[in-house]
């Protein structure tokens, strides 16, 4: 099987498991674990921030934010495709209590004049507007880099409201690469910032969540409340902390190949690439086959290539770290086979 349904899927490597099977641990809610100390220092300073905290998931580090930075019954700031309104499952409401506010955006980016209507003016009816939320990449439109342009006119605006902005850089480290810039350079524009070493990293667990010390305490405490305070997660950071110091010169592979990838789809009578291939992803219309993206997955599948669904018509396939440049030509021979299969 050719595995295109996300960069979540890639296993450790024995250089992992092996950092696995000798870290040295201590129990972490006593704040006693070294390779977890040792990889929230690494990752602070990695994105130019005072200190981080290693949280389970993205998802978990995204609403440990939410949750440290706003009170109920504040609002959220976010484009309407953002991952935390699409796929965390209404946390934000089940959990922090607060609102979110989406508007329409252009890969991410909702236009300034928008972005600065929808803060709250003060006023005893309104909510008031406690977080504006960026994604970097932005998942939804295929892996969309913010420009640095765009984060900083957003800082400012937030600044003059004095509003924090939060980063879910999820794949921020894909956005470093392919535009070649500092993940300080990214982060900078926000006061927090979650990243995932489980995606294109190829760790097998984990996330971080970044910002100011006195923030990444409170963040601490509520990561606690929500089970997230490990013990021994040494074992967990160890994979982690050497992927990061590793570098991640090789997502320019995962782009490479994306681009190898979506030439050849974009090639296919019927299918229509929708999204300029900035990263890892690709997303197909398939409209013009008059057939669904169900349809069309279930035949690769059926000629060993996984991808997702993303929209009855729309099909997302993600690059990683386990896909050689062999792997896509594999996965393209086959993706002919089910077109021909189909539509032949
Ligand atoms: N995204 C997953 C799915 O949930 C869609 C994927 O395969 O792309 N922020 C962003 C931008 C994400 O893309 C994801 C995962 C998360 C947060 C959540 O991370 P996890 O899965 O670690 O909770």
């Amino acid at each position: 099987m050719i595995d295109l349904r996300s960069d979540t899927v890639t296993k450790p490597t024995p250089e992992m498991r092996e950092a696995m099977a000798n870290a040295v641990v201590g129990d972490d809610v006593y704040g006693e674990d070294p390779t977890i100390l040792e990889l929230e220092t690494y990752a602070a300073d990695l994105v130019g921030k005072e200190a981080a905290l290693f949280v389970t998931s993205g998802t978990q580090g995204n609403q440990v934010a939410v949750l440290t930075h706003m009170r109920q019954g504040e609002e959220i700031v976010m484009d309407e495709e953002a991952h935390v309104f699409l796929y965390e499952g209404g946390a934000t409401a089940a959990l922090a209590g607060v609102q979110s506010r989406t508007l329409p955006s252009k890969k991410g980016q909702i236009p300034l004049e928008q972005l600065a209507g929808a803060i709250r003016m003060s006023d005893v009816h309104f909510p008031d507007t406690g977080l504006i939320w960026l994604e970097n990449t932005h998942n939804k439109s295929g892996g969309s880099v913010l420009p640095g342009s765009y984060l900083a006119n957003v800082a400012e605006l937030a600044k003059e409201h004095q509003i924090p902005v939060h980063i879910d850089g999820a794949r921020i480290f894909n956005a470093s690469v392919a535009e070649n810039v500092l993940l300080k350079d990214i982060a900078k524009h926000a006061s927090t910032v979650q990243f995932c070493l489980s995606k294109g990293l190829g760790a097998p667990v984990g996330s971080i969540l970044a910002g100011d010390r006195s923030f990444i305490e409170r963040a601490r405490k509520w990561r606690k409340r929500l089970g997230g305070g490990l013990r021994q997660s040494g074992v967990i950071a160890a994979p982690a902390l050497l992927a990061l110091k590793a570098g991640f010169d090789h997502l320019n592979e995962d782009h490479k190949n994306a681009k190898l990838l979506a030439n050849f789809l974009a090639e296919l009578e019927g299918f229509h690439v929708i999204n300029e291939v900035q990263t890892n992803m690709i997303l197909v219309d398939t409209t013009e086959t008059g057939l669904t993206s169900e349809d069309w997955l279930i035949e690769l599948k059926s000629q060993g290539v996984l991808a997702v669904p993303y929209g009855p018509y729309t099909i997302r396939f993600t690059t990683h770290r386990d896909l050689s440049q062999n792997d896509i030509h594999h996965a393209i021979h086959q993706t002919k086979k089910a077109w021909q299969q189909l539509k032949g």
